[in-house]
Order: C-alpha cells, then sequence, then structure tokens
C-alpha cells in the first residue's frame, strides 16, 4: 500500500511537471507558484535530485530587480485562471504577479542540498545569492517591529484566513469593477472564499498595479498591512537554513545572523497576551486579529521553544481528526471545508511538524501519522475537511504528493 502510494505521488509530480516548473494542479491552478514550487522540489528530491534544482532554477528566473520573488510566474497565458497577467501589470523579467509568498525556498533548498551535497555545491552557488537578495528585500520592505507584514491575503498563502477580516472589511473596494473568477467553476464555491473576499482581493491588485509595485509608493498609504506569524516564521527560519547553506559555501553569514536576531525580536511582538497565542497584528490600527490559526503554530519551525503554545496546540488538536486546522474548530468562525479558515493541509502539518521534531517534541510524530493516514484513506487532494477527512479543493495536487514522499510517506528521506 504504501510503495504505491508513494508511486501515485511520483505520478503526480509528473503529471504536473510543464517542464522545468510544476503546477499546483490541472486547472485549477495553470502556473508556477512559489512556495507551491519549493514543496515540488523537496518532493523531487526523493528521486529525480536534478529536477528539484531546476524547480529553484525556474522559480528564481522571475525574480525582480528589487529581489522580490512572485508568488505567481505566468509562464504561459491559460484563460482557466483569474486574475491573470494582465491585471498585474508586472514589472518583472516574466509575466508574474506583483506580490510574494511564504519564504519557504530556502528551506527546502536545504533539505535538497543535504540530498546530494557534492552534486548541490555548484547548483547552490547562484541560487544563494538570489535567496539573499530576496530576503534581504523583506528586511528592507516589509517589517514593522521586526516582525513581517504582508500586503494582500495571497501573500500569506492563507488567502481567507480569519485573521484579515477585520482589515479586510475596513476595505471599501471601490470601482473594482466587473471580473469574472475562474475557481469556483472548478471546485464548490462551498469551498472557496467569498464574493466580498474576491472583490478586495481584486482591488488590492488594481491598487499595486497602478502604483508600478513600487515599494515606497506603496507605503505611503497601506490599506492592507498586517504583521503575521506565516511571513514572520517562516522567513525566520529561512534565514537559519539560508546562513547553515551560506557556511557549507564558505560564505560570511554575520548580516543574515543580524537580521535573524531582529526577527527573533519581532516575533515577540506576535504574542497576543490575552489570546495566550501567537496571532496576526493589524499594522494601521494596532488590533489583534485574536485568531488561533495553524501559522500560530510555526513556531517552532522559526526556531522559538515557545513552551506556552503546547497546551493550545493540545486543545485545538481534541477538536479534530487529522492534524492542525487552519482555524481552532473552537471558534464560530471556523468552518470545515472552507479553504484557510477550518481545512486541514498537507503541507502545515509537515512546517508544524518539523518544528515540533527539532525541538524534541512528541506531537511531531503524531502530525507524520495523522497526515499518512489522511493521505492514505482520502488521497492527494488540495485541503480536507479536518473533522472526517473528506477531501476538499483540487485533486491530484503537488504539494500534497510532495509532503506525501518527503516527510509523511515510511520512506520518507530514503535513497531511492
Ligand atoms: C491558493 O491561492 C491562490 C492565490 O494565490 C488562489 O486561491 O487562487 C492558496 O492555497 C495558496 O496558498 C497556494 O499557494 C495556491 C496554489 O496552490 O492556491
Amino acid at each position: 500500500m504504501m510503495k504505491l502510494l508513494d508511486q501515485t505521488a511520483r505520478d503526480i509530480l509528473r503529471l504536473n511537471d510543464r517542464g522545468g516548473y510544476t503546477v499546483p494542479t490541472e486547472g485549477l491552478y495553470p502556473y508556477q507558484w512559489n512556495w507551491d514550487s519549493a514543496f515540488a522540489a523537496m518532493g523531487f528530491a526523493q528521486f529525480n535530485v536534478d529536477r528539484a534544482w531546476v524547480e529553484f532554477e525556474t522559480l528564481f528566473s522571475g525574480q525582480w530587480d528589487n529581489g522580490m520573488v512572485p508568488h505567481i510566474l505566468f509562464h504561459q497565458v491559460d484563460e482557466g485562471y483569474f486574475p491573470g497577467p494582465e491585471m498585474w501589470k508586472s514589472v518583472g523579467p516574466i509575466p508574474s504577479s506583483g506580490i510574494t509568498q511564504p519564504p519557504v525556498a530556502a528551506t527546502m533548498v536545504r533539505l535538497v542540498f543535504e540530498r546530494n551535497p557534492n552534486v548541490g555545491l555548484a547548483r547552490l552557488a547562484p541560487l544563494y545569492d538570489k535567496i539573499v537578495a530576496w530576503h534581504d528585500w523583506f528586511m528592507a520592505w516589509r517589517l514593522d517591529q521586526g516582525a513581517v507584514c504582508t500586503t494582500h491575503p495571497w501573500e500569506t498563502g492563507r488567502d481567507n484566513a480569519p485573521d484579515w477580516d477585520g482589515a479586510m472589511a475596513a476595505i471599501d473596494p471601490v470601482g473594482v469593477g466587473e471580473y469574472r473568477r475562474r475557481d469556483t467553476s472548478h471546485v464548490d464555491s462551498e469551498m472557496r472564499p467569498t464574493r466580498e473576499d474576491y472583490d478586495r482581493y481584486v482591488w488590492l491588485v488594481q491598487r499595486g498595479a497602478r502604483l508600478n509595485w513600487d515599494d515606497a509608493a506603496m507605503l505611503q498609504d497601506t490599506p492592507f498591512r498586517m504583521a503575521d506569524p506565516s511571513m514572520t516564521f517562516t522567513l525566520m527560519r529561512a534565514q537559519r537554513d539560508l546562513a547553515e547553506l551560506g557556511r557549507s559555501l564558505g560564505r560570511d553569514v554575520s548580516t543574515i545572523e543580524g537580521q535573524i536576531a531582529k526577527l527573533e525580536s519581532g516575533a515577540q511582538t506576535l504574542w497576543n497576551e490575552t489570546l495566550g497565542c501567537y496571532d496576526s497584528r493589524d499594522t494601521r490600527t494596532g488590533e489583534w486579529a485574536n485568531s488561533i490559526s495553524n501559522a500560530s503554530f510555526l513556531c517552532w519551525y522559526g526556531g522559538l521553544p515557545a513552551p506556552q503554545m503546547r497546551a493550545v496546540l493540545t486543545h485545538v488538536l481534541e477538536g479534530v481528526t487529522y492534524g492542525v486546522p487552519s482555524f481552532t474548530p473552537h471558534d464560530p468562525k471556523f468552518e470545515a471545508k472552507r479553504y484557510w479558515r477550518g481545512p486541514v493541509w498537507a503541507v502545515m502539518n509537515m512546517l508544524i511538524g518539523m518544528g515540533l521534531d527539532e525541538m524534541d517534541l512528541p506531537e511531531g510524530q503524531v502530525l507524520r501519522e495523522g497526515t499518512a493516514d489522511l493521505i492514505t484513506k482520502h488521497g492527494f487532494s488540495e485541503y480536507f475537511d479536518p473533522l472526517d477527512g473528506s477531501p476538499a479543493g483540487g485533486g491530484t495536487f503537488t504539494w500534497t504528493a510532495a509532503v506525501w514522499l518527503g516527510w509523511a510517506s515510511p520512506d520518507a528521506g530514503q535513497n531511492s
């Protein structure tokens, strides 16, 4: 059974391979997404290390002059996805979106590199400088008291998380105009963001395009700017892995070490004392989102011991079956099938589980086994109902297959 699933997962990666990059799934997401690609590379590395490096190389070929690495690269126009390149009006070397995504690439590059360091050194060197430039861009433009901010919900990858409800409600999407969503022709609309969400997503894109995605101009007035645990903890972690990679290349990593210290103090500004949890903070109003989300539990992955978060995790896990749901089931805003407002995601289980393992906390094993059980029973879906495991969103999904190969499968990490 497990061998069969390994085979199916490899087949999914090959199926979604468009030659040099991997789409998250046919139809619903026909382009290269930033963090999906990094996970895809980890999956490929389990059976084809060269193909894994190519995935990163293609992703970084879309890097902008300012260092930003876009969240979507539109290699080949596809009418099946909205919004496409014509709405973004990007300014990079290839058509792209104008925002980024959680910086997990350095961490996945390190995992790929460690599969075969001798071969990896030559591939790593040029990529290393590009990742440094991307991280520097975050440090230059996206910090608030040392915590990392997002300027669009799509950037966090947790598109419709309850974290953004307050800030999104404060936006009046005036002049957004008519547009046609494509996602709801691929997936049940009950499993997707609402019309109100989309109006604001599109409005924020139109605003960025109007400002030519100029970082300084975008900072002048900030309709949406949330300091958030996904961006903060993933960057903290990515900087640690980048420093380690730099040492392998014999580089001076003292600047990165200073950046890590800054992020560590920034992370403390995401501690919501009343909630007793890491939370998102609206930098415009200073208000908390009051959201116990799966991103809250990335604290260990980010490298914080965070002993106070263990009891929070136990409480959240008591309400569900297959790992960490995107939002706590003990809050009335929880919706078991609606995307980032409740469902469980294999990638988030993996990142949280990696952190728990590194802290020698036994819940890491619980998450890995829960994820393996979920995939074994319910397949390689985009996400799953955290109560009964029923599959949701798109099928034959790249990152679910990659997580199986690189982490959840009993064979993960073996040399094939
Ligand atoms: C989802 O987001 C895209 C926009 O970026 C969408 O809904 O159209 C999110 O789950 C995001 O985290 C993910 O990277 C992307 C592709 O899988 O889909």
